[in-house]
């Protein structure tokens, strides 16, 4: 199997708030290295580099004003003095205005974020936009025939949504890809999102349309991030209305019921058979994650990737979250080479 990577996702390293404190954002330089490091020691693939592509392949699924935040925060940020990271502080919850963009960055962070949790240093466009280019490319490779690929991106993508971040994510990653396939031709994509978190953005991007199904299984949003969408109910709206699935767990869940999650999310897409499929493939699923609160265990990745492998189509894996450093890149290559049939 094919990996796609950048060393450029080290030029975005932030922080974030935790019990008070500013601290490294758990979503570090070194997971990507270390996935990476697993991919070449248990000879996975060949491992590529990203092609360029245009700012136009995001706006797709991102507005054009949020994209132009997106490349321009970092300057603004600096102009008023500060140095380090650019966070939010101020939200526009219910009643407050929507309408009208802040002039000033510190109301334009708070407009176009979701959360605290993705703070914009001096390197993060470079970082997400090759992210981003490397989701394209496992694409573009696999319209050109390849089976499958993973894009092992780094920002992760799928708490982004068309106008905002959040979550550690800038740019839908997943989603930039699977508009890319229908770009190129394809009629009906299908995204299966496995990440611990509820995939909020990428259900928002294709929440209305039928051209694209989006299947999440995640923590229950009572009592897990994102807390408020991945909910069972929200089944997609207007020409979107049946295309949209979550499967929400509780805390606790071991692989029995994962499975069963699995299976269910896994005859979804069979049914809709989409001309591809791409996972945002997180392992925060992991037992020994620092921030979510499933039980899988290291060998059950594999499973995860056989179950995948059973759809029989072409499969593009995009990066997601996983924060037990030392063993994302075990439980992410597991996936990997269930699906290769490898274990
Ligand atoms: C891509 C992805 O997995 N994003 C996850 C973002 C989760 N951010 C909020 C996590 C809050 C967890 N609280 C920390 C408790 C540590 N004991
Ligand atoms: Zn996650």
């Amino acid at each position: 199997m094919l990996t796609i990577f950048s060393p450029s996702h080290r030029l975005h390293h932030a922080t974030e708030l935790k019990d008070g404190h500013i601290i490294p954002c758990f979503e570090m330089p070194s997971r990507a290295d270390t996935i990476l490091k697993r991919v070449k020691d248990m000879d996975l693939g060949d491992v590529l580099a990203p092609d360029r592509y245009d700012v136009s392949r995001y706006t797709r699924v991102h507005s054009e004003r949020y994209v132009r935040f997106l490349q321009n925060a970092w300057i603004e940020w600096l102009a008023t003095g500060s140095t380090l990271d650019a966070l939010p502080l101020v939200w526009p919850v219910r009643e407050l205005r929507h309408d009208i963009e802040p002039e000033y960055i510190d109301g334009k962070l708070g407009f176009y974020a979701m959360d605290a949790g993705s703070a914009i240093t001096s390197g993060t466009w470079d970082a997400v936009s090759a992210s981003a280019n490397t989701a394209l490319t496992g694409m573009s490779r696999i319209v050109q025939n390849e089976k499958v690929a993973f894009a092992l991106c780094r920002p992760p993508g799928h708490h982004a949504g068309a106008e905002y971040m959040g979550g550690y994510c800038f740019l839908n990653n997943a989603a930039i890809a699977a508009q890319g396939f229908l770009d190129a031709g394809a009629k009906k994509i299908a995204v299966l999102d496995v990440d611990y978190h509820h995939g909020n953005g990428t259900q928002g991007i294709f929440y209305h349309r039928a051209d694209a199904m989006f299947v999440s299984i995640h923590g229950d949003p009572k009592t897990s991030y994102p807390y408020f969408s991945g909910h069972k109910d929200e089944l997609g709206a207007g020409d979107g209305y049946g295309f949209n699935h979550n499967l929400p767990l509780p805390k606790g869940t071991e692989w029995d019921t994962y499975g069963d999650a699995l299976d269910q999310a896994c005859k979804k897409i069979a049914q809709y058979a989409p001309d591809a499929l791409v996972i945002s493939l997180g392992v925060d699923t992991f037992k020994g994650d620092p921030i979510s609160h499933f039980l899988l265990e290291s060998t059950d990745f594999f499973k995860i990737g056989e179950r995948l492998a059973a759809l029989n189509t072409p499969t593009l894996f995009v990066m997601e979250g996983g924060y037990m450093v030392d063993d994302i890149g075990v439980n992410a290559v597991n996936v990997l080479l269930g699906f290769e049939g490898r274990r």
